[in-house]
């Protein structure tokens, strides 16, 4: 099996700060200099980040042709939606090509599914095709599997959590991002459910750093390979100092 992730693992290993935000929950959760792109950029370099993770606009404008190109390799995330619908049922539509992605710079390719949601079928037949067309250029396709809908009771039980990461593996994704299961043992259950297929938690909102960072021991124990982080890093007043203590847990 070819290892598409060779550009973005260090040693087996992974640290990705998402910035996606913007997007998917508006400005609102941007706060103070967290707004410019610049400031997070300048994060990912100096915090030694594997990929920053960014939408097409920000790639374009921020990115692709400038010095962060050369210092910080590039995840595109190709789909996302907006916050403000609540009627249920989401989908989340694909606003970039693979092929577009590669031209912008990106060494991997990321898409949200949600399971449970009416259209989750649309979301695994993007997925299916988008795996397609990136092994071809040789890029890695990362999988954001949250269960979200009505039929969904628990979206971070142990059972729905593994579900998520076995939906990954079973759709050809590298990795699956995954929200976090409440321990160690849960966790365990869902890196073994995803087999292959590498697994890395996604940060959730912020908390205290010494919650944050007994999730980061515990899922580091449980088999993930890393995190895609966010807003426990841009969020928080020292940046540096909390990717730092991050790193400790993930490379040690
Ligand atoms: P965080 O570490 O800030 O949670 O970022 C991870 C992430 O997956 C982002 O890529 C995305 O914007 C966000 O969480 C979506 O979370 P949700 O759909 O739960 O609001």
């Amino acid at each position: 099996m070819k290892d598409f992730l060779q550009k973005i693992t260090t040693e087996g290993k992974a640290m990705y700060l998402a910035y996606d935000h913007g997007f998917e929950h508006g400005p609102a959760d941007l706060p103070g200099k967290s707004i410019d792109p610049n400031y997070i950029l300048n994060i990912a370099v100096e915090g030694g980040y594997n990929a920053v993770i960014l939408q097409k606009g920000l790639a374009e404008k921020y990115y692709t042709g400038t010095k962060y190109q050369k210092q910080v390799p590039l995840i595109l995330k190709i789909n996302g939606k907006a916050n403000i619908w609540q009627g249920g049922d989401i989908y989340s539509y694909q606003n970039c090509s693979v092929q577009y992605a590669k031209q912008l710079g990106a060494s991997a390719v990321g898409y949200t599914i949600y399971l449970g949601s009416a259209h989750d079928g649309k979301m695994f037949a993007d997925f299916g095709r988008i795996v397609e067309e990136a092994h071809k250029l040789n890029m890695a396709v990362i999988a954001w599997v949250y269960p979200r809908g009505e039929f969904v009771k628990d979206e971070t039980s142990k059972e729905i959590t593994a579900y998520a990461a076995r939906i990954g593996l079973e759709l050809g994704a590298d990795m699956v991002k995954i929200k976090y299961s409440g321990s160690r043992e849960n966790f365990e259950y869902a890196v073994k459910a995803a087999g292959k297929t590498r697994v890395v938690l996604s940060g959730g909102p912020k908390v205290s750093d010494e919650e944050f960072l007994q999730i980061m021991r515990d899922v580091i124990a449980a088999g993930a390979i890393g995190v895609a982080v966010g807003r426990n890093v841009w969020q928080h007043p020292e940046p540096l100092e909390i990717t730092r203590k991050i790193r400790e847990i993930i490379f040690s």
